[in-house]
């Protein structure tokens, strides 16, 4: 059961693409001192994927893992509900990292309903399709087979490969073009009507927005999460009726309202 709230409404946040890494400590020491404050007074939080910069397995305790995973359990054992998405980064995060944080595990996409309002939840890589190099990648190593074999390799072997994986991506992404890299409208449109959702919340283009058009004359919104830097973050809030995004920063409780970008 979610928390009850005594001191207002129901409120649920949506996070993504905080690269958590030992080598960014000031953002993984934001996230640490988000969910030991704000986290907690929310019912519900969701994590739509890339939380951490790379995962290469739950058996994988170099920091800054076990602090992350001791605070997220503290946070679900305090009353607020986490569940985490995978995102293109962190999509090896499994049942024992779930056992451990009690985050559960959501697939992407996920339907979830606010305010009677069907939103559906994704990372965002899927709808990225105008990257076809990706989504080929993609589809080879989320095979069960090739997530199966590399998870049998020691763990230097899976840091290496992911080390050599993350030098080989960073140089494709940096001959992309800018258009290449965004959502592909079509897709968002097509994944809206399957779902039948009225509200699409995503991260992973780092294009933090409120977009909104009409699809078959009925108006759909989508929110881009913003990524989280050293110097601070955000979090998109759902309270009953409203949703607002809050920044979150280093030192300073989050709780005021951020402008909305269009
Ligand atoms: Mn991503």
């Amino acid at each position: 059961m979610a928390r009850p709230c005594p001191d207002g409404p129901a409120e649920t946040l949506f996070i993504s693409d905080l690269h958590l890494s030992a080598e960014r400590p000031e953002t993984v020491a934001l996230f640490l001192s988000f969910l030991a404050g704000r986290a907690q007074r929310a019912s519900r939080l969701y994590i739509l994927g890339d939380l951490f910069d790379a995962w290469i397995g739950d058996d994988d305790m170099a920091p800054p893992h076990p602090e992350v995973c001791s605070a997220l359990r503290r946070l679900t054992a305090s009353g607020t509900q986490c569940a985490l998405m995978h995102g293109n980064r962190d999509f090896l995060i499994g049942r024992a990292f779930s056992r451990t944080t009690g985050c559960t595990l959501l697939r992407d996409p996920t339907l979830a309903h606010f305010d009677r309002e069907p939103t559906l939840l994704m990372h965002g890589d899927l709808l990225c399709t105008q990257d076809l190099a990706y989504q080929r990648f993609r589809r080879r190593i989320r095979n069960p087979i090739v997530r199966h074999l590399f998870l049998w390799r020691s763990l230097a072997s899976r840091r290496a490969l992911a080390a050599d994986y993350r030098r080989r991506s960073g140089a494709a992404t940096a001959d992309k073009p800018d258009q290449i890299m965004d959502v592909d409208e079509r897709t968002v449109a097509r994944y809206l009507q399957r779902f039948g959702a009225r509200r699409l919340v995503h991260g992973h283009t780092h294009r933090p927005a409120e977009h909104a058009r009409a699809i078959d004359g009925r108006l759909m919104v989508r929110s881009v999460l913003a990524d989280w830097h050293p110097d601070g973050g955000e979090v998109l809030v759902h309270t009953p009726g409203e949703w607002h995004r809050e920044p979150v920063l280093a030192g300073e409780p989050s709780g005021a309202p951020l402008a909305r970008r269009e």
